[in-house]
């Protein structure tokens, strides 16, 4: 059988080709395209509109990071809102937190979710945990008409393409604020700096105007363009480089530990200069 290649284009100059041994699903959703693949060295795969969102190998450092730092640093996660991440990848690592009592995850692509717990079973089990509410809706609505007030709202995001692209907006950051409770955290993933370093530095500066505090941190994740990745913690009063004090880390993570969270927080110069 002839070897099969799956090519990300991510930028005009610049795509990455992965070895692919089995296509597991393939659709057409009302949203995007939706495929599952099992690659080599890399494992289970989701690709959405073309973009791998989801490998095996490397998806814990992704979710951990974009989890564990806001729900250690805020002293009571109780009450967690989930913006996209219907893999389920997010969901399993914040359910991991004792202080959490609820989890609301919102995304758009019902499609996502129910492929997601037949070709990804690593993360499956988060959506049966009964502190899980499940809502199929466009989280830019939700946002703007919830009544609720969370403790840290995540938005796992794909990138500002397709049905994402309000998810990057001022008005939904806005939105936000207000849903958030009065110590309320945000934690968005921001792109790539070195290759998307326009849209990164617009969701920062767009965080800036609104939150009293925002703070980049970094990860390294070699599934996502380059290498460095970097999420944007918004907060009303908590600093996110701070770990809260009576907070236990949790067993068992494979990329997040105490040293990995006040070194993320340190930045290269060529981000901070985009910073301004
Ligand atoms: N969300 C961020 C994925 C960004 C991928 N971009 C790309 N490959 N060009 C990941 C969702 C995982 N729950």
């Amino acid at each position: 059988m002839a070897e099969h290649w799956f090519c990300e284009q991510n930028t005009p100059g610049y795509s990455v080709q992965w070895k692919v041994v089995q296509k597991l699903h393939q659709e057409t959703t009302p949203f995007q395209e939706l495929m599952f693949v099992e690659l080599e060295e890399w494992g289970r795969t989701l690709i959405l509109d073309g973009a791998v969102q989801y490998t095996e190998k490397d998806e814990f450092i992704y979710h951990e990071m974009i989890a564990h730092v806001p729900l250690m640093s805020h002293p009571r996660p109780e009450k967690v809102l989930i913006i996209g991440g219907g893999d389920g990848g997010t969901l399993r690592e914040v359910l991991k937190h004792p202080k959490v009592a609820s989890v609301d995850m919102v995304e758009i692509d019902q499609r996502v979710v129910e492929t997601s717990k037949v070709f990804l079973p690593g993360v499956a089990s988060g959506f049966d945990d009964p502190r899980t509410r499940l809502i199929i809706d466009d989280g830019i609505n939700y946002v703007h008409e919830t009544k609720q007030k969370y403790d840290v709202v995540l938005v796992d995001s794909s990138d500002p393409v397709g049905p994402a692209v309000q998810l990057y907006s001022r008005p939904f950051y806005q939105d936000v604020y207000r849903a958030l409770a009065d110590d309320g955290m945000l934690v968005v993933q921001s792109e790539s700096p070195l290759f998307y370093g326009q849209l990164f530095a617009s969701i920062v500066g767009n965080l800036k105007d609104i939150f009293p505090i925002t703070r980049v941190y970094l990860a390294t994740v070699p599934t996502y363009v380059s290498g460095p990745w970097s999420f944007t913690a918004a907060s009303k009063t908590h600093d996110p480089a701070h770990i809260a004090d009576d907070t236990a880390i949790i067993d068992g993570l494979k990329y997040y530990n105490k040293q990995i969270h006040q070194a993320a927080f340190a930045l290269p110069q060529f981000i901070l200069e985009r910073l301004g």
